[in-house]
């Protein structure tokens, strides 16, 4: 395997475009020969983080199950691109300390709320407004962006990047 592994750490909102991110940087890395694997909260949390919840130390907890898996896959020379929430700036420095420096590369979704709520794909949002979803992040529970993340994919309202130029810019940065 002709490459070094590492984790890339999308953070963002609900619907701030973090899997279709990851997704399109897999397919890049695949065309450069480089192999990647994808942990998305919303898959890994039909399986190995099937017992948790989405109240504060649950989330921590998915946070630091993820985190040591990805940190498996980088240390077997897998680029692991992690895409979950992680609305706590503690959780994911809790991540990054588990890995050298400069193997953690977190990218921010820098989305606004206004933009996730309107593309609402799974419908979450309108649920968590009518209160039929308590604790849903960035409406009733709270989402800390990050102070010192590696890149910053900024979107605003009616001026987002495509999910492939975003991808590219995570490539450039590697
Ligand atoms: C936030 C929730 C919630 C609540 C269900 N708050 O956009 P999605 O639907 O497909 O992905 C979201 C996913 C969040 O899981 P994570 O593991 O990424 O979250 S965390 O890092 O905070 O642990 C969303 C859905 O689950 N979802 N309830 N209350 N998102």
């Amino acid at each position: 395997l002709n490459q070094k592994g590492c984790v890339i750490w999308i953070t963002g909102l609900s619907g701030s475009g973090k899997s279709t991110v990851a997704c399109a940087l897999s397919q890049i890395l695949y065309q450069r020969g480089k192999l990647s694997y994808i942990l998305d909260g919303d898959n890994v949390r039909h399986g190995l983080n099937r017992d948790l919840s989405f109240k504060a130390e649950d989330r921590a907890e998915n946070i630091r199950r993820v985190g040591e898996v990805a940190k498996l896959f980088a240390d077997a020379g897998v680029i692991c691109i992690a895409c979950l929430i992680s609305p706590y700036r503690t959780d994911r420095d809790s991540c990054r300390a588990m890995l050298p420096t400069g193997d953690f590369i977190e990218v921010f979704m820098d989305v606004p709320l206004q933009v996730c709520e309107a593309r609402d794909p799974k419908g979450l949002y309108k649920l968590a407004r009518a209160g039929k979803i308590k604790g849903f992040t960035g409406i009733d529970d709270p989402y800390e962006p990050p102070t010192d993340c590696e890149i910053a994919l900024k979107c605003e309202v009616g001026d987002c990047a495509s999910p492939q130029q975003m991808a590219d810019t995570v490539v450039n940065f590697l």
